[in-house]
């Protein structure tokens, strides 16, 4: 399955953080997604090519014009429409927007083509969001500088769930754990590090033995660091007897302060 990502941005090479590295790097080579950059500064109307100008009503900050941005994303969506995208969605990366979590990338993952808008300065004009984009998304609520970060963070995301992208490995790593909560610790060589050992069980080859106390640290460490998570899941009989294990394993020792 081909994706087709359109991003209207004014770095175009900050992507090449995707296309680069890693897995992306990977998956693009093997045709599993494209990527487009488009500039708005080449679509730029006035002498100074400007693409912002100072917002109505006064105060710090530059907004970003509308007439640039609209010229790029049409172009990227006439693209995509080219390209015989069937669902394409346009998201303005934005601090207003729906946060991203795994449910929003499953649900953008089922669109063929994303036309991205990352906005630099204070923002875009408001109008451009009604005339042009159909969600705005946030990565999350602090601060970063464009939103050219959160398109690769929602790039990358996606493209880990397209089908044949993830090898072998790194797939039965996904569904090792169970869905929603937080992993178990990793260890390898040495088996000693500045006195710390690793945990027995994992150098007794018993398999099963293995599998439980991973699923158990796991649970254990979701209820200590994000009881969030765990009222979102219905636990079976066995993960609900490897947490109560562990609460009482280690539940008094968090309440007195000794824990890990
Ligand atoms: C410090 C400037 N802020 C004034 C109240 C507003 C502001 C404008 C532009 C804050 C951040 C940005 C740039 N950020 C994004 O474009 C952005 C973003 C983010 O900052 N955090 C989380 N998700 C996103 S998605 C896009």
């Amino acid at each position: 399955m081909m994706k087709r990502f359109d991003v209207v941005t004014l770095f175009p090479g900050m992507f090449d953080a995707l296309t680069e590295h890693g897995i992306t790097q990977r998956a693009r080579e093997r045709g599993h997604f494209e990527l487009v950059l488009w500039n708005p500064r080449e679509f730029a109307v006035n002498a100074y090519r400007s693409v912002d100008d100072r917002p109505y009503g006064g105060g710090p900050g530059m907004v970003m014009l509308v007439e640039p941005l609209v010229k790029a994303l049409r172009a990227a969506k006439a693209r995509q429409m080219s390209c015989g995208v069937r669902h394409s969605r346009a998201v303005y990366l934005s601090p207003q927007g729906r946060r991203l979590d795994q449910a929003l990338v499953d649900e953008l993952s089922e669109a063929d083509g994303l036309v991205l808008l990352a906005g630099r300065y204070e923002g875009v004009d408001e109008r451009l969001i009604e005339l042009e984009i159909d969600e705005e998304v946030s990565i999350g609520d602090f601060v970063v500088s464009g939103g050219e970060l959160p398109a690769m963070v929602m790039i990358d995301s996606i493209v880990r769930r397209i089908p044949g992208v993830l090898n072998d490995d790194e797939s039965a790593a996904q569904e090792s754990f169970v869905d929603g909560i937080l992993d178990c610790p990793h260890y390898t060589r040495p088996e000693v590090v500045d006195g710390l050992s690793v945990p027995p069980v994992l150098l007794s080859g018993n398999h099963a033995e293995i599998r439980r106390w991973r699923l158990k640290q796991a649970l254990g460490r979701t209820w200590r660091r994000r009881p969030d998570l765990l009222a979102g899941i219905r636990l079976n009989a066995e993960q609900a007897m490897l947490l109560e294990e562990y609460q009482a394993e280690y539940g008094e020792a968090e309440k007195t302060g000794t824990g890990v």
